[in-house]
């Protein structure tokens, strides 16, 4: 009698074994390869689907032990000697292939989340993109490291706009909310340029109490605010904070406006914008010329003054485009979208 018992606990032991060696060789080994190769929408929800199966199937045991474990984790502190960050600046950055083999235990497509503790906002980091390559790989290469040394439990969205049509900047933040949201339950969202990035650590990649402005102190402006209702760059919103606002409005084609006619909508919500304290704000703004297909917009001030009016028909609600295809890189997800030509002017 004891004998089978004896046999049936090692039986136990092995078979437990094999499924966290399951779990974290096998399936790593899987993520790993798909890493390699950029693949489409269609395989990443087979990927996930895989996975999916493979994890209940599997290890449902280790994977409740896994989740009770996390949730006892306590909150995440900020360390205590957070201070001046030195940013590094090179032409080429090889591609960030070092920085993504340093950052080996990433969950692919740029999340990452601190180890040993849990912390209280889970941050999407969205940025619109076309064409500039060098400006991304610098803002990978800084800011990964600076949101680590936050605690920060994030992940980057990095949203192409697809063809030649005029940029619209705007538009590609609300696309990345919504495709932020699906994957994960963010409840913050932070809208950065690419080639903006903060020269000190303790300019804190949070929400707050109310939306927030972050690239007040540009060294291209000599640390100045230019004007006192400047609203971009980099801000940040809350789920809540951001729904309230409709997100940006659609409209904006070409340079400029879309930041200020955001401002005038959180003014509009009744909510006011707030900015960390100077000192510790201060960001560098990569310097470069004007991209073809983003010139200035001369449509933009009569769509500001309007704002209000427009809020609630023009932004999250009327969103529309299509997704040409999302690539999960190890430092960041890119979701290439078509977003379309412009619409027939509401007003
Ligand atoms: N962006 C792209 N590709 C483009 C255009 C814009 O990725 O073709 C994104 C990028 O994230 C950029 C952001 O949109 O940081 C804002 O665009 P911008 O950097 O062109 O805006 P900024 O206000 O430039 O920095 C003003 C024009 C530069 C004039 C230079 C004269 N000295
Ligand atoms: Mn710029």
């Amino acid at each position: 009698m004891m004998g089978y018992r004896k046999s049936f606990v090692i039986f136990l032991c092995v078979t437990v074994i094999f499924i966290f060696s399951l779990k974290f060789f096998f399936l790593d080994k899987y993520f790993e390869d798909m890493d390699i190769k950029a693949y489409s929408i269609h395989s990443a929800n087979q990927m996930k689907k895989g996975a999916q199966y493979l994890f209940s199937k599997l290890s449902n045991d280790v994977n409740n032990m896994y989740m009770y474990e996390t949730q006892k984790l306590p909150y995440c502190d900020l360390p205590n000697d957070l201070g001046p960050y030195s940013i590094k600046i090179h032409d080429s950055f090889d591609n960030t292939s070092a920085l993504a083999f340093q950052y080996a235990n990433f969950a692919l497509g740029g999340h990452n989340k601190p180890d040993n503790c849990t912390a209280l906002q889970k941050i999407a980091i969205v940025i619109p993109f076309r064409n500039r390559e060098q400006h991304l790989q610098i803002w990978l290469y800084n800011m990964h490291p600076f949101l680590q040394r936050q605690q920060a439990d994030y992940g980057i969205y990095v949203v192409e706009q697809y063809g030649n049509s005029k940029f619209n900047r705007a538009k590609l933040m609300n696309i990345g909310y919504k495709e932020a949201v699906k994957e994960y339950n963010y409840s913050c969202f932070i809208f950065s340029d690419v080639d903006i990035i903060p020269m000190d650590q303790r300019n804190l990649y949070r929400c707050s109490k109310n939306p927030k402005h972050m690239a007040h102190s540009l060294d291209k402006f000599q640390f100045r605010l230019p004007y006192k209702t400047l609203f971009g760059g980099v801000v940040a919103f809350t789920k809540e904070q951001f729904l309230k606002v409709n997100g940006f409005s659609n409209m904006f084609w070409g340079w400029g406006g879309e930041d200020d006619e955001l401002y005038e909508r959180v003014v509009a919500a009744g909510m006011q914008i707030e900015r960390a304290a100077n000192n510790i704000s201060k960001a560098k703004a990569v310097l470069h010329h004007r991209d073809i297909g983003n010139e200035r917009n001369p449509k933009s001030v009569p769509l500001i003054k309007k704002a209000s009016e427009r809020m609630h028909i023009d932004g999250l609600s009327s969103l529309n485009y299509t997704v040409i295809s999302i690539t999960k890189h190890r430092l960041y997800t890119k979701v290439t979208v078509d977003v379309g030509l412009p619409e027939k002017d509401i007003y």
